[in-house]
C-alpha cells in the first residue's frame, strides 16, 4: 500500500492516478477540511479531468484520512516554499512530514519525496532525521503542469533519484503502473538539481521574452511580430512576454539556486528580478494609457483575471495579486477585479459576474487569458483595452 502524504495540487492527482491504476492508496492530509471534502466525494480544486480521475480512484477503493499509515511506501508531496530573505528552500514541511512517517513506518520502508527541493536539501535536512532508521530514501520530483496535470501525469518522463539501483528500479516500477513516459533512475542530488534546473530554464526564458517586451516598448516596436519571425529560425524558440510570472514553481524554484549560489547564479538572479518587475511595468502602462486617453478615475479601470495563469483556480503569487500589492504601496487603490475561477471574495472591489464587472469599468486590462475572455472579446469593443497576451484583435488595443 502507498501512503501519499499531502493532498494538494501534486499529492492528490498522484494518489488518484496510482489508485485508478490498481495500486492500493491511502491519502493523508493534516488539514481536516481537505480530508472531509474528499471523503464527501468532492475534489478540492478545479483541474481538467480531475473529477473523472477521482471517480475512478474511488471505485478502486482509495481512502483519505488525517492519519499516517503503517505501510512500506510513502510519497511526500507537501509544500516547499522559499524563505523570501535568504532565498533558500524552506524544507520545514517536508521534514515535518518525514518525522511523522518515521513515527509509524516499519524498518526498511521507502520514503519518496516528490516536493521540489534544492540540490543538497535531502542530505542536509532529511538524512539526519533518518540516521537511526533503516529507510530507503528516494526523490521523484513532480513535473506536471497545472491546467494539464492528468495528461502530463500519464505521459511525462519521470526522474527517480535513489541511493541504490535496486531501490530506484523498484520505485520506477511503481511509477510505471501509470506513467507511460520514460523513467530515468539516477542519484538523489542529480534528481534534486534537474527539477530546479527545469523550472529555472523556463523562468530565464520567460524573463528574456519580458525583457524584449520592455526594449520593444521603449522604441515602439512590435515584440509579438519580432518573436514570431525570430521563432521561424530553426534554432530559435522564444517564449511569450506576460504581466509577470506566478504559481508556486517558476516564480519560486530558481530562487533556490540564487540563495545557494549567490555569486554564481547571476543570469538567474537578474531573470527573476525581471519577471518580478512585470506587474509594476503593467501598472505603469495603465497610468500611461489612462493619461493618453484622458482617463482620470482609477476606479473605472478593471483587471480581468486573478489566477496565476489561464483556466486554473490557483492564485498563488499571481501577477494580479502582485500588481494590486504594488498599487496599494503607491497609495492608488480602487482598481476593480474579476476572475471567473475565483468565487470567494479575496481582494477589494472584486466582481463575480463578467457583465457586471464590464459595466463598471471603461478600461480593461487582460491579466489572464482565460477561455472566457477569449470567447467574449466582442464585449470589449467600447472599452480601452490593455492586452498583456496579444490575444485581442480589436482596433486600438494596447500591449505591454
Ligand atoms: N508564462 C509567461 N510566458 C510564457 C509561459 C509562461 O509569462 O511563455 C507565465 C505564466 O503566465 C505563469 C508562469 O509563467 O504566470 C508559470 O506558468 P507555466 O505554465 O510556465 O508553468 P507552471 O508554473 O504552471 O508549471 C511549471 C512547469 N515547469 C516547466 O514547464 C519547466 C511544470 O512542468 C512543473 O511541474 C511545475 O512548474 C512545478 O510544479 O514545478
Amino acid at each position: 500500500m502507498v501512503n501519499v502524504i499531502g493532498l494538494g495540487y501534486i499529492g492528490l492527482p498522484t494518489a488518484l492516478m496510482m489508485a485508478s491504476h490498481g495500486v492500493e492508496v491511502v491519502g493523508t492530509d493534516y488539514n481536516p477540511k481537505v480530508v472531509a471534502m474528499l471523503n464527501a466525494g468532492k475534489t478540492t480544486f478545479k483541474e481538467k479531468g480531475l473529477d473523472e480521475l477521482f471517480q475512478r480512484a474511488l471505485e478502486k477503493g482509495i481512502r483519505f484520512t488525517e492519519d499516517y499509515q503503517i505501510t512500506d511506501t510513502y510519497i511526500v508531496s507537501v509544500p516547499s516554499p522559499y524563505d523570501k530573505f535568504s532565498k533558500k528552500v524552506d524544507a520545514c514541511y517536508v521534514v515535518a512530514a518525514v518525522k511523522k512517517v518515521l513515527e509509524v513506518c516499519p524498518e526498511n520502508a521507502t520514503i519518496i519525496i516528490e516536493s521540489t527541493v534544492s540540490p543538497g536539501t535531502i542530505d542536509k535536512h532529511i538524512r539526519p532525521e533518518i540516521k537511526n532508521h533503516n529507510i530507503n530514501l528516494v526523490h521523484a520530483p513532480e513535473r506536471i503542469i497545472p491546467g494539464n496535470m492528468v495528461y502530463e501525469l500519464l505521459h511525462n518522463n519521470r526522474t527517480i533519484g535513489a541511493d541504490d539501483k535496486e531501490t530506484g528500479d523498484r520505485v520506477a516500477a511503481l511509477y510505471a503502473s501509470f506513467c507511460q513516459g520514460q523513467i530515468v533512475v539516477t542519484d538523489i542530488r542529480t534528481a534534486e538539481m534537474t527539477k530546479v534546473v527545469e523550472n529555472t530554464f523556463r523562468a530565464v526564458n520567460i524573463a528574456f521574452a519580458n525583457e524584449l517586451a520592455k526594449i520593444c516598448r521603449h522604441d515602439n516596436m512590435d515584440v509579438y511580430e519580432i518573436i514570431r519571425i525570430c521563432n521561424m529560425h530553426p534554432r530559435v524558440n522564444i517564449l511569450q512576454p506576460g504581466p509577470g510570472v506566478g504559481g508556486h514553481c517558476i516564480s519560486v524554484d530558481p530562487w533556490f539556486l540564487v540563495g545557494d549560489y549567490p555569486s554564481l547564479a547571476k543570469v538567474i538572479d537578474e531573470s527573476m528580478k525581471t519577471n518580478e518587475s512585470m506587474p509594476d511595468f503593467v501598472l505603469n502602462r495603465i497610468y500611461e494609457i489612462m493619461k493618453e486617453n484622458g482617463l482620470t478615475d482609477i476606479s473605472r479601470v478593471g483587471l480581468y483575471g486573478l489566477t496565476y495563469k489561464e483556466n486554473v483556480d490557483d492564485m498563488r503569487e499571481s501577477p494580479t495579486l502582485q500588481l494590486l500589492e504594488s498599487q496599494e504601496r503607491h497609495l492608488a487603490p480602487g482598481l476593480k477585479v474579476y476572475d471567473p475561477f475565483i468565487t470567494d471574495d479575496v481582494v477589494k472591489n472584486q466582481y463575480h459576474d463578467l457583465d457586471a464587472f464590464l459595466s463598471d469599468v471603461d478600461f480593461v486590462v487582460i491579466m489572464v487569458k482565460h477561455n472566457e475572455i477569449m470567447e467574449n472579446m466582442d464585449k470589449l469593443t467600447e472599452k480601452t483595452v490593455l492586452d498583456c497576451f496579444n490575444i485581442c484583435d480589436l482596433p486600438g488595443v494596447y500591449h505591454i
